[in-house]
């Protein structure tokens, strides 16, 4: 029996995955852990998708609704997509079978701020959670949970859902016990007070997660790595767009305007923001601190080199490689590292008050600096909005980063208007793409325009950007943001008619 349930009266739950599945009946909402690949249940719904295809296969119908932190491992969303077990799916998905059903209209997907998911829940506005099927990496005697490598809304499915399933999976590190702070203090108004956290590195709540034992109908022992995908070496371009931030930080700090530590900084998912952290270890800021929403591999350059002092986040989002180099060190990283519930470590309280550096990835941007962070063509969902609008709206500066051009050259990253809105204008600050970077602090739309143009877009599309911004200055029916709608979003249906932005 696992050294990792202290608890004799949770040891006693102890079961197989097929038999904890079991427990999980049709139409029911599930609250899974997991964040970014990190600390999903891995065995119970490969379990419960084998239960649903069987059951499909016997002509009876058997999905669920499915909530998580963010994006989980094909264990998770990956198994139970490929079975159409999933008829409603909340907050962020990365996974590609999902992406694909989502996008036949298949599955009902919620797209929502990270940061909203755990008040909603408690207010019952998007319904009640059934079960909660939740990892950690231990049970304690009191039957109090040691979380693992992600905290995300653990806290909210544990104390919301009617019966609780746990994963105990002894792959992940003991040493990571401690490294957790669960915030218990959060309300709904008007009973909401402030969130006493003035430093990234306070912490304000207990290690340990809280579970009625009672709830406990299941208790599943694991030894299954995280899904920990590798990040592609930085490109020439991920290179440029690092190269330009980092100008543009140094600038900053030279002005006065930030101090030469920095302010926390917040990187989002992706290969590019993975390569602007790892850029920052040559970079002269220190002692840096992260209040962000991952560890990327980038962080761990950064502790490493002596250049981070500390990260908060709610979640590991690791290469194989760099998850290796976390678990041979862990003693040594968890005393520099936090992680929380998603409420806390993406809230719009905090990140405004401890004035984050907010680094994001886009799909596309237009001339004004409207982003479109989720949505291909307006309509093709790519992940989600995860953390992007927790962090942009409220951070210190918001820069949103992307290469020039998508597939090949054949679409424009930069475009006349954006066919979806996630940032409003007002909420991006600074654009960067390898071709340089547009500070739009203080300008209008029609100055934001020339210098988005000017300083973002590929030169295979830059003139037509510019000849399009000159007409629309002539044809427009208000100067202020000049704008030809009939012509706006033509690019766009060029590309689905022509397999390409750019005209014949
Ligand atoms: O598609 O994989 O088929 O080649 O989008 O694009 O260039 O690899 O960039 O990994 O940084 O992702 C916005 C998706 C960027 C990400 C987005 C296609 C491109 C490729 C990925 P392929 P890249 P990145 C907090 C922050 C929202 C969540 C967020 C994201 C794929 O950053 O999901 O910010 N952000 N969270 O080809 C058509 C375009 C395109 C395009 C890119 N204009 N048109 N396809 N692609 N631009 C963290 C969390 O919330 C967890």
């Amino acid at each position: 029996v696992s050294d990792r349930i202290a608890s004799a009266t949770l040891r006693a739950r102890i079961t197989d995955a097929d038999t904890a599945a079991a427990l999980i009946q049709p139409g029911e909402t599930v609250g899974m852990s997991g964040f970014t690949g990190s600390g999903y249940p891995k065995a119970v719904p490969q379990a419960l998708a084998r239960r649903i295809a069987g059951e499909r296969a016997s002509g009876r119908p058997f999905r669920i609704n499915l909530w998580t932190g963010a994006s989980t491992g094909p264990e998770l969303d990956g198994a139970l997509a490929a079975v159409d077990g999933i008829a409603q799916r909340l907050p962020y998905s990365s996974d590609p079978v999902a992406r694909e059903k989502i996008n036949r209209g298949e599955i009902d997907y919620l797209d929502m701020h990270l940061s909203q998911v755990a008040p909603m829940a408690w207010e019952g506005v998007i319904g009640t959670l059934d079960t909660a099927v939740i990892e950690v990496s231990g049970i304690r005697a009191d039957g109090s949970l040691i979380p693992s490598s992600s905290v995300g809304n653990n806290k909210t499915w544990l104390d919301r859902a009617k019966r609780v399933i746990l994963e105990v999976n002894r792959w992940q590190n003991a040493a990571l016990e401690g490294a957790h702070d669960i915030y218990y203090g959060t309300r709904l108004p008007p009973q909401r007070v402030p969130i006493p956290l003035t430093r990234p590195d306070d912490r304000i709540g207990t290690p340990y997660l809280a579970c009625d034992p009672d709830k406990v109908v299941a208790v599943v022992e694991t030894d299954a790595p995280d899904r920990n995908l590798p990040f592609a070496a930085p490109d020439d371009k991920a290179l440029a767009i690092a190269g330009h931030i980092i100008e543009f930080l140094s600038h900053e700090v030279k002005r006065g305007r930030l101090p030469a530590s920095l302010l926390p900084i917040q990187s989002g998912v992706g290969n590019i923001a993975n390569a602007v952290l790892s850029g920052l270890v040559d970079a002269p800021f220190e002692p840096m601190t992260a209040f962000t929403e991952v560890i990327q591999d980038g962080m761990l350059d950064l502790l490493d080199a002596g250049k981070l002092r500390m990260a908060s986040a709610t979640a590991f989002s690791l290469s194989p490689a760099a998850a290796d180099r976390l678990n041979a060190n862990m003693a040594s990283y968890a005393s520099r590292m936090i992680l929380r519930p998603q409420e806390i470590s993406n809230h719009p309280e905090l990140v405004r008050r401890l004035g984050c550096i907010a680094m994001n990835g886009l799909i596309e941007a237009d001339i004004y600096g409207n982003v479109n962070s989720t949505l291909v063509m307006g309509s093709r969902i790519q992940n989600g909005i995860g953390g992007s609008g927790d962090f942009a709206r409220n951070g210190y500066v918001s820069i949103f980063m992307t290469p020039s051009t998508a597939k090949d050259g054949r679409i424009s990253a930069i475009v006349p208007q954006v066919s979806h809105v996630d940032h409003i204008m007002q909420d991006v600050q600074v654009i960067v793409t390898e071709q340089g970077l547009a500070d739009l602090r203080g300008l209008s739309p029609r100055q934001r325009a020339s210098v988005v143009i000017e300083r973002c877009a590929h030169p295979s599309y830059r003139p037509l950007l510019a000849d399009y911004a000159a007409r629309a200055k002539g044809g427009s029916y208000g100067l202020h943001a000049p704008s030809l709608p009939g012509e706006a979003l033509s690019w766009h249906q060029r590309f689905m008619e022509t397999g390409t932005m750019l005209p014949a």
